[in-house]
């Protein structure tokens, strides 16, 4: 095992953020392990990591027919071999110095670290607002269906102990919502309501290069994942924002 801990950051299409965050890990972080899980970008993603000659550095390209955010952390929690693994976005949104606070607190013991932000106004108003609602309404079905909660159940960066995870990553595999972006969220659903949860404070920042990837499919499937009035919901917004719900959850047509 080297190091304690692997960094998984999904990507798709970040030629121009790839690189610079894995050296950005580096200087800091000499030990620790790096993780891409790509889903088939078609840019010059895999040579800007290959360039790099880095060998704690994994460029690892997913299965193109099982694409999704969701799925690519989940798995690269599953591939994960040192004590922990931590998720976080490729554009320096989640500052590479806040990884050292996340890691403290796991090796106090927390099975579960979450990354909150001290603001999410890099967003912009009105998807911090969104973003503030959307969550409150989720805590609020969490509660009603007596699961865990968190602060920040929305965060895209937080650490994991692989151990404890890991099977219920196994276990659960078709039950989450696999192109969905809410992983910390999935997680807490199966999540054991006894675990240790420690909280790391950061500063949220703007995308450094490279275009967004968030679509409308977004908040649809964040409400999908809220059981029963959750999928009326995500109806709902799918009506509102114009998108066929059928057409992404096919299963579910009568
Ligand atoms: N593997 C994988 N990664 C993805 C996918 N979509 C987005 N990502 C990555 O997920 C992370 C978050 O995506 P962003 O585009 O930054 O989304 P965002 O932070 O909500 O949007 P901005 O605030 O505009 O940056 C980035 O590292 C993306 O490259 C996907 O379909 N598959
Ligand atoms: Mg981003």
């Amino acid at each position: 095992m080297t190091g304690s801990c692997t960094i998984v950051i999904p990507t798709y299409n970040e030629e121009k953020n790839i690189a610079n965050i894995a050296r950005a890990i580096r200087a800091e972080y000499p030990d620790f392990k790096i993780l891409f899980m790509d889903d088939n970008s078609t840019d010059r993603s895999r040579e800007e990591v290959e360039a790099l000659n880095d060998p704690l550095v994994t460029f690892y390209v997913r299965d193109p027919n099982a694409r999704g955010l969701g799925a690519s952390v989940l798995q690269g929690f599953e591939i994960a071999d040192t004590d922990y693994a931590m998720c976080m976005d490729c554009d320096f949104q989640h500052p590479v110095s806040a990884l050292a606070g996340i890691v403290a607190e796991m090796d106090k013991g927390a099975d579960l670290c979450v990354g909150q932000r001290n603001s999410r106004m890099a967003m912009g108003l009105k998807r911090t607002l969104g973003s503030e609602l959307v969550e409150a309404y989720c805590k609020f079905f969490f509660m009603i269906h007596r699961k865990q909660t968190t602060k920040d159940m929305m965060s895209g960066l937080f650490a994991i102990r692989c151990d404890v995870f890991r099977p219920i990553i196994q276990d659960n595999w078709d039950n989450f919502e696999l192109r969905g972006w809410k992983v910390l969220m999935d997680l807490l659903k199966y999540a054991d309501r006894r675990m240790d949860v420690h909280y790391y404070r950061y500063d949220f920042g703007e995308r450094a290069e490279g275009v967004s990837h968030l679509n409308p499919k977004v908040p649809i499937m964040t409400f999908h994942q809220l059981w029963g009035f959750g999928k009326v919901t995500a109806k709902i917004v799918a009506k509102m924002y114009g998108v066929d719900y059928y057409e992404m959850y096919p299963a579910e047509r009568k």
